[in-house]
């Protein structure tokens, strides 16, 4: 599963519910890991561990349930900004993983430790231990790091372009290639294209390893109509000059995807889906339960098996 936040946490969840969680591998983005107050936050890494470990806020999926804010309240008597709220369960997670690092421990070693630490089975990789940085620019605010752009600007502003810093001397974390190489299926879930699942298949040998693997990929647009389940990605499509909707998602993995699953609201989009070359999958898709995230998980499951058949038959 090539992973961002939220929308993937809440697939995973689903998957998790009907796979043995060793059998599942995760490839984590790590595009918008950020510092604050010297500290490291992977929030994708951390969104899906703590989702998988059954302790993520249900709403609004990034967090740690029931988590409470009082250093954060005291770091702002030295700090200037603190608009990224970062709780004091969570803050713990940080401050390992920022020791850890400075150690000289890879990120994804601490990644799997962390895992460990929550119960996780599955196995969670970030997509790099070399740093790659996602770099939004903004029609008159210039080039902002991405948690700028999402969280302090609230994703406001015209998107002029999307680069990710560092990724062409980035090196898929240990495990990466291999996870590929050997997967029986590849799940894209519903993530933003741009900002999620761009920086993992940007990073050298995952796209390639992917289109050599031969095995069934699928994805799940992350719009029901014109607008994102979450976030900002109608802005980013509209600003880059896509269309916004599950075509516009779609033609920006021709070639790479081969089952595209798309909401019964936009069922109509289905016969363009497949002049792109893909097997449209007309299914509901947002997932405000575990018992949605099941029911997704599970049809998707099931035609990506009946397709693996069919591929080696
Ligand atoms: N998203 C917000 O919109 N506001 C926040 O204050 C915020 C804090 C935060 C802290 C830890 C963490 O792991 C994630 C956090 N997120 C927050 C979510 C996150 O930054 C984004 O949703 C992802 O980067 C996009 O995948």
């Amino acid at each position: 599963v090539l992973a961002g936040g939220v929308g993937a946490a809440r697939f995973l969840r689903g998957l998790h519910s009907l796979l043995d969680p060793q059998r599942i591998t995760v490839i984590v983005n790590t595009g918008d890991d950020d510092s604050f107050f010297g500290l490291h936050v992977s929030p994708d890494v951390d969104t899906i561990t703590y989702t998988l470990a059954g302790r993520a806020n249900a709403e609004p999926g990034w967090g740690v349930a029931g988590d409470s804010f009082a250093c954060l309240g005291s770091l702002a008597a030295f700090y200037p900004e603190t608009w990224f709220q970062l709780g004091d369960r969570d803050l713990a997670t940080h401050i390992h993983r920022t020791d850890a690092l400075r150690r000289g421990q890879p990120l994804s070693r601490i990644t799997q430790r962390i895992a460990q630490q929550f119960g996780i089975k599955t196995k969670i990789l970030p997509m790099s231990n070399d740093r790659v940085r996602t770099i939004v620019h903004v029609a008159d605010r210039g080039a902002l790091h991405f948690q700028e752009y999402l969280v302090r600007d609230r994703g406001q502003g015209r998107v002029e372009k999307i680069r990710f810093t560092g990724v062409r001397k980035a090196r898929p974390a240990p495990g990466v290639l291999s996870a590929i190489t050997r997967a029986n299926l590849v799940i894209i879930p519903p993530s933003n294209p741009m900002v999620s699942v761009f920086p993992i298949l940007s990073v050298r040998g995952i796209r390639s390893a992917l289109q050599k693997a031969r095995v069934p990929v699928a994805a799940v647009s992350p719009l029901v109509g014109s607008k994102p389940i979450k976030g900002p990605l109608h802005h980013m499509l509209k600003g880059l000059g896509h269309e916004v909707s599950a075509v516009g998602v779609a033609k920006l993995y021709r070639g790479l995807v081969d089952l595209f699953a798309l909401d019964t609201s936009d069922a109509h989009l289905a016969p363009r889906i497949e002049s792109l070359g893909m097997q449209p999958l007309v299914t509901n898709i947002v997932m405000h339960t575990p018992g949605h995230s099941q029911a997704l998980a599970e049809t998707l499951l099931t035609e990506l098996v009946r397709k693996e058949k069919v591929t080696d038959s």
